[in-house]
């Protein structure tokens, strides 16, 4: 019989535990893994197709280099050496800003990151682009001022909460917790338990909740400050948590009070009442909260992230079990960047600042378009596809054509890989050893490395070592001693040793540590990943060791090494820590360990949200484009731009307009008709689907599609829609659940 090998799935954050069936080098059977500690044998219909993901026309093969319109097969020692050569030639002519990295890891590849980061930093730039700034860096930005640090976000703890308020959040289709389904539908049948779904329509989640808020698209953060006035005013605050673990409360008091409730909650859309008995139930239950797009992508969203932070706060819900709690990991996601330091690099042309050491693909395509001397002029993009993903394809693709140099690490030959100079195919996450740093949990600490369960076909690399072979021929690598080759060959404890001693000797080479290790012991391993899995445990910080020696592990020097061999003995997924429950605070990174309230830039665009401006902002909108778009929905049918080849969706009707039966009534639309959606950007000719599940005024379009496979494409671009400087005024994250749109017959 066929044996089941254990991998993840990794086209979602959930990266749930899979199994698999393998037939000539092929998957051909997946299945939830029931062992897996996280998931617990949860799947859905995407993780079940995973083979289109893996196997597909588009792969590549071989490293490709341009020629006039087209590509030619050029050798791997080529491409390194000429990237190399050109990388060095940009920077040494314009200057380290001239260079960015677009990349870091999707879903579930995030090793390359600490290469790519390396690569980029030897040569002097801090450009690091990548997806989290088109989403999270907004509410990691809040939280970084009430915790101490931007990676220090919290989650629902919704394990032990009996309220759960979805802010913005599809869970039962988009997951983004795991298991997602499954909890929603507990806490919808659990008479003791309480779902509250924010959202303009009847999601999918909404149509579970037990209290759903259809608050009128865009109008999240006007709610957020009228419930925290509603708190206040009835006297729900939790006193005595506030005493204990909060600073900085006094200060923001008084932005809440000359404030009417009633009216922000009428122009929201809803009811008085009912708003308040959800303020009430938030301080006499244990509530955790979780956000998702319909807040991040939209009007006022850093802002709506510090509002509901105040909120959750000053209800006694924050950094406490059954409320939002800072998880554990063997890795943060991010890291931190004070934009109010003077050494926190800001973007050239459109000065945004590093916000947990990432810019926003948002400006990208300013920065690369600017006249300024220092402007972006190459681009090293790994496991994105910028041209379909982030907003303003025309915008980008003028910018990317622009490039003295785009580098494409990808699988496949992608929209954005068409207009590189040098296309790298690199291995997949079932070629590979990889893993997430996406699988936060409380308190327990969660890990999964997965190991490859088919072989690459061509001469696809690990992206980490790509970048080692262009650093190498870069020059960037140190001079590494046999020493160090010799003890890698002997043991890891050897090695460990030998590199200590190299360190020592060495200081000035310890930031280029994952090159070094990657040429010594990945070289013995036969891959770079699991050398790298290696050095982290080895320079793992002291809180995680706290947390390993929770969960069993041996403290002491030999702690990494044994907690290397469990994570490589399970490659089905393990726990390795176990944060102090009963202590959450203790995680916090402020000074007092106090969670701070007082964001005193915040003050002026909290004064600037009252009801009169934002009806009067609203209606702008409105007169010369009557319906809100979503630019991004997302349906089982949909994984980013993951699954290139259709098929996976035959017979299914995946990429449509949705339109409310009301409007479509009004306009005359019927289903199944074509449509022009207009935006300030542009237009596209999709078809219309009427059906309930928007309500009036707001149409949906998902993203994901317009991709090219084998010469048709598929479905319609909805970033051809959205404009890249739509765009939060401090996170710079893009408005995608708020387009203004006409819809026109055809
Ligand atoms: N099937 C599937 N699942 C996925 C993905 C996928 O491609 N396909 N991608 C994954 C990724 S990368 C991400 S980031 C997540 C995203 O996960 P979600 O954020 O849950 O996904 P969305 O579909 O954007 O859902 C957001 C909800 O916000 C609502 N919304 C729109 N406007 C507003 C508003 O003004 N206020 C409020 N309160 N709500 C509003 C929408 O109606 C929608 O129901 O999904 C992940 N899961
Ligand atoms: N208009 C609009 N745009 C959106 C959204 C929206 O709601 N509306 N949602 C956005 C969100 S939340 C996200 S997270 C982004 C994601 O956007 P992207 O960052 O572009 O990520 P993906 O679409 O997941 O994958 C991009 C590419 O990575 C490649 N890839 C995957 N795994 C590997 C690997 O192991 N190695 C290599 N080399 N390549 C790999 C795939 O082949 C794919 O071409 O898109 C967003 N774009
Ligand atoms: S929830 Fe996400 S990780 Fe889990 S199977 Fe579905 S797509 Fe894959
Ligand atoms: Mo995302």
């Amino acid at each position: 019989m066929n044996e089941w090998k254990k991998t993840g799935c990794v086209l979602c954050a959930q990266n749930c535990g899979l199994e698999v069936q393998i037939e000539n080098n092929t998957i051909t059977k997946v299945r939830g893994d029931r062992d897996n500690p996280r998931s617990k044998g949860y799947v859905c219909r995407k993780g079940l197709n995973i083979a289109f993901h893996q196997h597909h026309d588009q792969r590549l093969q071989v490293p490709l280099k341009r020629k006039g319109n087209d590509f030619e097969e050029i050798s791997w020692d080529q491409a390194a050496n000429e990237i190399a050569e050109k990388l060095n030639a940009i920077v040494k002519q314009y200057g380290p800003r001239s260079l960015a990295y677009m990349g870091g890891g999707g879903q579930g590849c995030h090793f390359e990151a600490a290469f790519g980061l390396t690569l980029l930093r030897s040569l002097g730039s801090r450009y690091h682009y990548n997806a989290i700034a088109q989403e999270l860096t907004g509410q990691f930005w809040a939280h970084g001022r009430a915790t101490g640090k931007q990676y220090k976000f919290t989650i629902p703890d919704e394990e032990h909460a009996d309220m759960l308020v979805g802010i913005g959040w599809n869970g039962m289709v988009s997951h983004q917790m795991p298991r997602a389904p499954l909890v929603l539908k507990e806490f919808s049948k659990n008479p003791d338990k309480l779902l509250v779904i924010i959202d303009p329509r009847k999601s999918e989640t909404a149509q579970v909740a037990d209290i759903h808020l259809a608050i009128r698209p865009g109008t999240d953060a006007l709610l957020t400050r009228a419930m925290i006035a509603i708190v206040l005013r009835e006297g729900w605050t939790d006193d005595e948590y506030l005493q204990q673990h909060v600073s900085g409360f006094n200060e923001i008091k008084n932005w809440f009070t000359d404030f009417d409730p009633e009216k922000a909650v009428a122009l929201c859309g809803l009811e008085y009442e009912t708003v308040r008995e959800v303020c009430r139930q938030l301080r006499i239950r244990k509530a955790c909260y979780h956000p998702d797009l319909g807040v991040y992508m939209n009007r006022h969203s850093t802002l709506t992230s510090y509002l509901e932070i105040i909120l959750f706060t000053i209800t006694g819900n924050f950094c406490v079990s059954g409320g939002n709690v800072i998880p554990g990991y063997l890795m943060p996601i991010c890291g931190h960047s004070d934009e109010r330091s003077e050494k926190t690099w800001r973007t050239v042309e459109t000065d945004f600042p590093a916000l947990c050491g990432l810019f926003p693909p948002n400006v990208l395509p300013e920065e690369i378009l600017s006249m300024k001397d220092d402007r972006i002029r190459a681009v090293l993009c790994s496991q994105s596809n910028p041209l379909r993903s982030f907003a303003d394809t025309t915008a980008y693709e003028e910018a990317f054509s622009r490039l003295d140099l785009l580098v494409v690490n990808e699988l496949a030959m992608t929209e954005t890989a068409r207009l590189a100079h040098y296309v790298l195919p690199s291995r997949s996450g079932y070629e590979s050893y990889d893993a997430t740093f996406f699988g936060w949990t409380f308190p327990e600490v969660y890990f999964q490395f997965r190991h490859p369960v088919v072989e690459p076909e061509g001469q696809q690399l690990e992206i980490s070592e790509i970048f080692t072979r262009i650093a190498d021929k870069a020059g960037i690598i140190p001079d590494i001693p046999d020493s160090l080759f010799t003890a890698a060959k002997k043991d890891t404890l050897s090695f460990g040793m030998e590199l200590m001693n190299f360190m020592k000797e060495n200081p000035k080479t310890m930031p280029l540590v994952p090159f070094i290790i990657a040429q010594t012991l990945g070289k013995e391993f036969g891959s770079v990943n699991k050398a790298w899995l290696w050095g982290m445990l080895m320079t793992a910080p002291k809180e995680f060791r706290k947390n390993a020696e929770r969960a069993g592990f041996t403290k002491g020097p030999l702690m990494g090494e044994e907690i290397f061999q469990a994570i490589i003995n399970n490659p089905g997924g393990l726990w390795i820590g176990k944060m102090d429950p009963d202590d959450n605070f203790s995680a916090l990174s402020t000074e007092d360990k106090k969670v701070n309230l007082y964001i005193p830039e915040m003050e002026s665009w909290i004064q600037e949200l009252d009801p009169e401006t934002e009806q009067a902002n609203l209606e702008e909108a409105a007169r010369e484009y009557p319906f809100i778009l979503s630019s991004g929905r997302h349906t089982p049918m949909v994984a980013n731009t993951l699954m290139r080849n259709p098929d996976w969706n035959k017979g299914r009707r995946a990429c449509t307009c949705i339109m409310n039966p009301g409007d479509a009534a009004t306009h005359g639309f019927r289903d199944g008709q074509m449509v022009r959606v207009v935006t300030e950007a542009g237009s596209v000719e999709v078809e219309l689907e009427v059906t309930g599940e928007t309500r009036e005024g707001y149409v949906m379009i998902p993203h994901g599609f317009g991709l090219d496979y084998n010469d048709s494409v598929y479905g319609v671009n909805a970033n051809r829609l959205t404009k890249n400087t739509h765009r939060d005024r401090l996170a710079a994250t893009p408005y995608h659940r708020y387009v203004p749109c006409r819809v026109e017959a055809l």
